[in-house]
C-alpha cells in the first residue's frame, strides 16, 4: 500500500487557531493555562474538544476514568484502530501546548484526512487521557495507568487532592464518568505527539524528535514529623524542626542526582509545611521527591540513596520519617517498528530530525505496555515547560502534526 505523497500536509493555521481557542479555557495569569484535571475548566475544555470531534464526523466514547475516544470509522470495522492523542489537563502554571498539542494535533490529522477524502482500512481514534499531569491527583498518567492495568480503578477513584477531594467524586461532579470499561479497547498502535519540554531539539536545530525511549521515574512522598514550637522563645537545642529536615533532604536529592550524571535528574517540587505559620517551627512537613533516569540501575540506585539520606537526616534531627512511593514507572523502550515509521515520515517530509529520549513522562509510557506505541516530538522555546511562558512556533506544531499524519496514515492503511 503506497504511503500518501509528501505534499499531503495538515492545515497549520487551523491547528494554531484550535490551540489558541483551547488556551482560552482555564487561562493562567501570565499567558499560559491553569486547566487542572477534573476542574470546571477541564470539563469545559472536554466539551469543546467533543464538539470539534463531532464536527469532524467522529463519534465519542468515554470510559469510567473519563478517558475520551473520538473514532473516525475505517473501511474494515473489524480492523484494530490506530490511536493518537495525549492530554488536555495542565499544570497550575502550565503552558498552552503540553499535552494539548498532542490532542489537537491528532484532531487536525483527522480534519486533514477528511479534507482529502481519504479512506483508511483501520479506524482512527483521537484520545484525551484524564489526569496526565498528576498535579492535583498523584500519580501522573493516572487514567492511562488504569487503562494499562497498572492501577486499579478503585485506587484511582480514591486519590485525593490537597483539599481532600476524591478523584472519583470530582470526575462525577464534572459529569465525565463514561460507560466504557477502562482498558477494554484494543489498539493496533498508539502515537503521541508532544512538545519536547527540554532544550535538545531547539539547540540542535531539529524540527522533529524521533522518540526511541522514555526515562523512568520515582515520586517519593516523604513525611517528617517534629514538634511545633515558638520560633522565638524555643532554644536551638530544644527544637525538633521538620522544616530543617526537609531543607537538608532537598539538598541531598540534588547532590544524589548530580552524583549520577549524565542522565539523572532530581528535585523536590511540592511541599506542604504545617502549620505554615511565620513564627512556628514546623512540626510536620510533607514533600515529594521527583527522581528520574533513562537507566534502570541509576534510577534504582537513586531511590535507595534518597531513602537512606532521608532516614539519616531524620535521625540526626530526632524527626519521625515515613516514605510512600506515589508515582513510578521504569524506563520505557518504544516500539521499534513505529519509531522507524516516524523517522521515515520525517525524512519523506523533509523535516530535520534526531532520535531522542523523552525526559518527561507521558501517557504513551503506560500505553506502551498494552499496545505498540511511540511518540513524535517538536521543539519548544528554550526547552521551557511547566511554566506559563511555554512557547512553540506554528511551524514546529505543523511539522509535528505532519509527521503524525503520515505515520498514522501508513499504519491505518489508506484504501484506494
Ligand atoms: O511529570 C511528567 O513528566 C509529566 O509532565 N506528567
Ligand atoms: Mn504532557
Ligand atoms: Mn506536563
Amino acid at each position: 500500500m503506497p504511503a500518501p505523497g509528501e505534499n499531503l500536509r495538515i492545515d497549520p493555521a487551523r491547528l494554531w487557531d484550535s490551540l489558541m481557542e483551547m488556551a482560552k479555557i482555564g487561562p493562567g495569569v501570565a499567558g499560559g493555562c491553569n486547566r487542572q484535571t477534573l476542574t470546571d475548566a477541564d470539563g469545559e475544555g472536554r466539551h469543546l474538544f467533543q464538539r470539534w470531534c463531532e464536527g469532524a464526523g467522529m463519534t465519542m466514547g468515554v470510559d469510567t476514568m473519563g478517558n475520551m475516544f473520538a473514532t473516525r470509522p475505517g473501511t474494515d470495522p473489524d480492523a484494530l484502530p490506530v490511536y493518537m492523542g495525549s492530554h488536555l489537563d495542565t499544570q497550575p502554571t502550565g503552558g498552552k501546548y503540553d499535552g494539548v498539542l498532542g490532542v489537537l494535533g491528532a484532531l487536525e490529522v483527522v480534519r486533514t484526512i477528511n479534507d482529502m477524502g481519504l479512506k483508511t482500512r483501520h479506524p482512527i481514534v483521537v484520545t484525551n487521557w484524564t489526569n496526565e499531569e498528576g498535579a492535583r491527583f498523584a500519580p501522573a498518567m493516572l487514567a492511562s495507568g488504569v487503562f494499562a492495568g497498572i492501577h486499579t480503578q478503585d485506587y484511582a477513584y480514591g486519590r485525593t487532592d490537597p483539599e481532600g477531594k476524591r478523584f472519583g467524586d470530582e470526575l462525577a461532579r464534572i459529569g465525565w464518568v463514561g460507560d466504557e470499561v477502562v482498558g477494554a479497547r484494543k489498539m493496533k498502535a498508539m502515537f503521541e505527539l508532544h512538545i519536547e519540554q527540554g532544550p535538545i531539539l531547539e539547540a540542535e536545530g531539529r524540527s522533529i524528535g524521533v522518540v526511541t525511549h522514555g526515562q523512568g521515574l520515582w515520586w517519593l512522598e516523604i513525611t517528617l514529623t517534629g514538634k511545633d514550637a515558638h520560633t522565638g522563645s524555643t532554644p536551638m537545642n530544644m527544637r525538633v524542626n521538620a522544616g530543617l529536615g526537609m531543607a537538608r533532604i532537598t539538598e541531598r536529592v540534588h547532590q544524589i542526582a548530580m552524583s549520577h550524571q549524565p542522565n539523572a535528574v532530581g528535585a523536590v517540587g511540592q511541599v506542604f509545611v504545617h502549620p505554615n505559620s511565620r513564627n512556628v517551627i514546623p512540626g510536620k512537613v510533607v514533600f515529594t521527591v521527583d527522581i528520574r533516569s533513562p537507566e534502570q540501575a541509576k534510577l534504582d540506585a537513586m531511590r535507595a540513596e534518597v531513602e537512606r539520606a532521608a532516614h539519616a537526616v531524620a535521625a540526626e534531627l530526632g524527626l519521625g520519617c515515613s516514605i510512600e512511593p506515589v508515582g513510578h514507572f521504569d524506563p520505557v523502550t518504544f516500539d521499534p517498528d513505529l519509531v522507524k515509521i516516524v523517522r521515515q515520515s520525517a525524512e519523506k517530509l523533509g523535516y530535520s530530525h534526531m532520535d531522542i529520549v523523552s525526559g518527561a513522562g507521558h501517557d504513551a509510557c503506560w500505553i506502551n505496555r498494552v499496545a505498540p506505541t511511540t511518540m513524535v516530538m517538536c521543539p519548544c522555546v528554550d526547552g521551557l515547560s511547566h511554566n506559563e511562558a511555554e512557547e512553540i512556533s506554528p511551524e514546529w506544531a505543523a511539522a509535528g502534526a505532519d509527521v503524525l499524519l503520515h505515520a498514522v496514515l501508513q499504519v491505518a492503511e489508506v484504501v484506494e
